[in-house]
């Protein structure tokens, strides 16, 4: 008490050390809180860590998001200080020896400013450099004590924060959203007991099969090492000169080949943990799970012609829409589901649930939803929480084990390891975004930029000095399930692993028939960007292995001879449980959003029909879509009867591509003004090649055929010219088709328009 009285009382330090432990105030300071956390109402009594309330926040607190308060500053109404917090006068001009004299080595506010600024970059991420991130909770829908101990699934109702960054993951920091690429879907949850990172992709296999080939595949995909091209791209050699050799690689070929890899958003895609994980109960029994997340906006993608032309209008295009979803509390949301098995039933399939290349269908075992995932809350600031985050699958908690798949022993190495160099040392686990919602206490010391001011003597551990603490949980704490081992040791591969082709050719088969013109289309383009030949063959020769078909098409696209097959590695491969598996479609899983959220142009001009305008942007908007107006600039337009409405977009800033639909105005005057432009027939050609629904108002429907589109029709669900008497009608047929996302019976390639 008498050592308290002396150090001034800082509110906000109990609860870095546990609230058990806070200091009273002394008598005659003031125990007021600056920080939300400490009259959060996450804070109960039953708080099982001192920092992360009982796992059940009011709705709209989030426990890691208060915590954070206490490093988050505001500069608002504030005096600018150097970083030892004095006062800087003059942030203009250096110090000098007369106004034209040499400025003087003792401006230490000048060498401050200017050193930290010299050194503001760390290492991006060496894959998955470019990414966006969104604060949120998972909460657990069914819980299922019985298959894990892992805390989020103990309660339905429970709600566990987390923090999600998705990515692409060949391109640098600053590249674009839109390449074709695997996105990373990265989920960072900060339980009770500590913090579990499910790092998983939108796309459920892997190039690979061992860790051991990592390095050579990023090597392969990233911009060749003499030139430093291409930026973001698998269209060159070296990519294709390795996986044409890696016949393993081919199931994820067709993934990356398909429209899952130019995905609309974020919030439009699965997740997938891709190994086969172990969950562990109460009773220290054990079954293997595969981790699902499905949007509840349903999978979509874009098509490449339209990926292409959004990486110059917007290269933040999934960046942005996520950012701004959240502002508008449009929360995007997933479900997880687990496909659940033993050790008995994987004995018995036709594939190794071992091999990171190979997925569980799921006619073989069903999903079963256990929780859903909102994100709620943009970050505050870019570099410390989406930057500095670091997910590792070494990250797991009680409850949650590794199965014995290669790739995954690697990966527990190597995101560790990664972050040392990227965050700068061993203590990177104490950059906010990163510390545990649940108290942490070792006996680890010391390293570059340790936060903890560890007290007392003692940092080993049996000790008595300091009764034995921190001590061992026993079986409170992680215990690994004790599989048993006895082998010999050498390198090598499990024999099912050399069946390369039969799940690629399951994927290929699950496709319909547009998703199959569009993954032929992709391997035609990327292998026309290889420039020497004999890669172009191999590939073919490898693909004709899985897809007799896909490798025909894609040759004919390149003008050459289908090759003889690559030889196997497996001449007779098991027989596969099922030979098409429809959920493997993008088409599956449309969702039932309807049309929220989605962004819908309508051009306007001077001497527009303002009303029938106004009428179909608030149909829309009650729909919860983002209807804007596109003009020839931004600004102010006088429509017909000479109201004023402002166009806040032009089709110079916002080309076509960056919406899902588009409608024409009527109004004489204002359709002459946009024929004039010849940014409008751009605009309409690309709504009508990307497969978009199109509403022609009145006068507007000279301008489709300006655009030289053709009349509608009954095959085309997409397009339509309504009357200026009819808008509510024209406005119900619009909705419903914009609901159906792209209307693929227009879909053609080459490009009619
Ligand atoms: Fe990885 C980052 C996902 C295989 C090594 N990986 C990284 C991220 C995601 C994935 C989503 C970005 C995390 C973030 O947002 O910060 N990686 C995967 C998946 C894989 C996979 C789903 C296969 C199933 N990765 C994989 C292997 C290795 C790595 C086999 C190494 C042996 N991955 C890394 C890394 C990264 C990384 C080098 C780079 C930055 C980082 O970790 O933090 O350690």
């Amino acid at each position: 008490q008498a050592l308290a009285a002396a150090i001034p009382f800082n509110a906000n330090k109990p609860l870095e050390i546990g609230r058990e432990h806070a200091i009273a105030p002394p008598e005659g300071q003031t125990a007021e809180p600056t920080s939300p956390l400490v009259t959060g109402s996450t804070l109960s009594e039953a708080n099982a860590s001192g920092k992360a309330g009982d796992g059940r926040p009011l709705p709209g607190v989030n426990a890691t998001i208060q915590s954070l308060d206490r490093v988050r500053t505001d500069a608002s109404a504030q005096m600018l200080t150097t970083n030892q917090g004095v006062a800087v006068g003059d942030n203009q001009n250096s110090l000098k020896a007369g106004l034209r004299g040499p400025t003087l080595l003792e401006d230490f506010i000048l060498r401050e400013k200017i050193t930290h600024f010299d050194h503001e970059r760390i290492p991006e991420r060496i894959v998955h450099a470019r990414g966006s991130a969104a604060h949120g909770y998972f909460e657990c829908t069914k819980a299922v004590p019985e298959l894990t101990r892992a805390a989020p699934f103990q309660e339905v109702g429970k709600r566990t924060p987390t923090f999600v960054r998705f990515s692409t993951v060949a391109g640098e920091r600053g590249s674009f959203d839109t390449a074709r690429d695997v996105r990373g879907f990265a989920v960072k949850f900060y339980t009770d007991e500590g913090n579990w990172d499910l790092v998983g992709n939108n796309m459920p296999v892997f190039f690979i099969q061992d860790a051991m080939k990592f390095p050579d595949l990023v090597h392969a995909v990233k911009p060749e090492p003499h030139n430093a091209m291409p930026q973001a791209a698998s269209a060159h050699d070296t990519f294709w000169d390795f996986v044409s050799l890696m016949p393993e690689s081919t199931h994820m070929l067709m993934w990356v080949m398909s429209d899952r890899a130019i995905p609309r958003s974020y919030r439009m895609m699965q997740g997938f943990g891709v190994h086969s994980f172990r969950l562990v109960n109460a009773d220290g029994e054990s079954v293997f799970v595969k981790f699902h997340w499905q949007p509840v906006l349903g999978t979509h993608s874009l098509v490449w012609d339209e990926a292409v032309k959004i990486s110059g209008a917007d290269p933040d295009f999934h960046r942005r829409d996520l950012w701004e979803a959240i502002e508008a509390g449009d929360y995007p949301e997933w479900e997880l589901n687990l496909q659940v098995f033993t050790e008995e039933q994987a004995e018995q399939f036709s594939f190794d649930v071992l091999d990171a290349t190979k997925l569980i269908p799921e006619e073989l075992v069903p999903l079963v939803p256990v929780g859903r995932l909102v994100l709620n809350r943009n970050p505050d600031n870019f570099f410390a929480e989406t930057e500095q985050v670091a997910f590792c699958t070494a990250h797991v908690v009680p409850g949650i084990d590794f199965s014995n798949d290669p790739l995954l022993a690697g990966r527990i190495h190597s995101y560790v390891d990664t972050q040392i160099t990227r965050l700068g040392g061993p203590n990177f686990h104490e950059i906010p975004i990163n510390t545990p919602l649940a108290a942490v206490h070792n006996n680890q010391r010391d390293g570059l930029h340790r936060q903890a001011i560890h007290r007392g003597r003692v940092a080993y551990e049996p000790n008595s000095l300091a009764g034995g603490c921190p001590f061992q949980a026993g079986t409170k704490g992680f215990v690994s399930f004790p599989q048993p081992v006895q082998e010999d040791k050498l390198r090598g591969k499990p024999e099912k692993f050399a069946d390369h082709y039969t799940q690629a050719r399951l994927f290929f088969e699950s496709q319909t028939d547009v998703e199959k013109h569009h993954i032929a289309a992709a391997f035609r383009f990327e292998l026309s960007k290889v420039t020497v030949p004999a890669i172009r063959v191999r590939m073919l020769a490898s693909l004709a292995n899985a897809s007799q078909e896909l490798a025909a098409a894609v040759a004919d696209g390149l003008g050459m001879e289908l090759p003889e097959p690559l030889p196997r590695a497996m001449e007779n491969p098991p027989t596969p449980e099922v030979t098409t598996s429809p959920a493997l479609s993008l088409m599956a899983r449309p969702g039932n959003a309807g049309i929220r959220s989605r962004k819908i142009a309508i051009l306007v001009a001077d001497g527009v029909e303002g009303e029938s305008i106004a009428a179909l942007q608030a149909a829309l908007a009650e729909e919860g879509a983002v209807p804007r107006l596109v003009g020839i600039r931004v600004g102010r337009v006088v429509t017909a009867s000479g109201a004023a409405i402002e166009a806040d977009a032009s089709m110079e800033n916002s080309p076509s591509v960056l919406f899902d639909a588009l409608v024409l105005p009527d109004g004489e005057e204002a359709v002459r003004l946009l024929a004039r432009d010849g940014h409008t027939v751009d605009f309409v050609k690309d709504q009508y090649r990307h497969c978009k629904t199109i509403l022609a108002i009145g006068a507007s429907e000279a301008l489709l055929a300006k655009a030289g589109i053709p009349p509608p029709s009954d095959t085309d669900t997409g397009l339509a010219v309504a009357s200026a008497d009819d808008v509510s009608a024209a406005a119900s047929w619009f909705i419903e088709a914009v609901g159906m996302h792209r209307h693929t019976a227009r879909d053609s390639d080459p490009p009619v328009v």
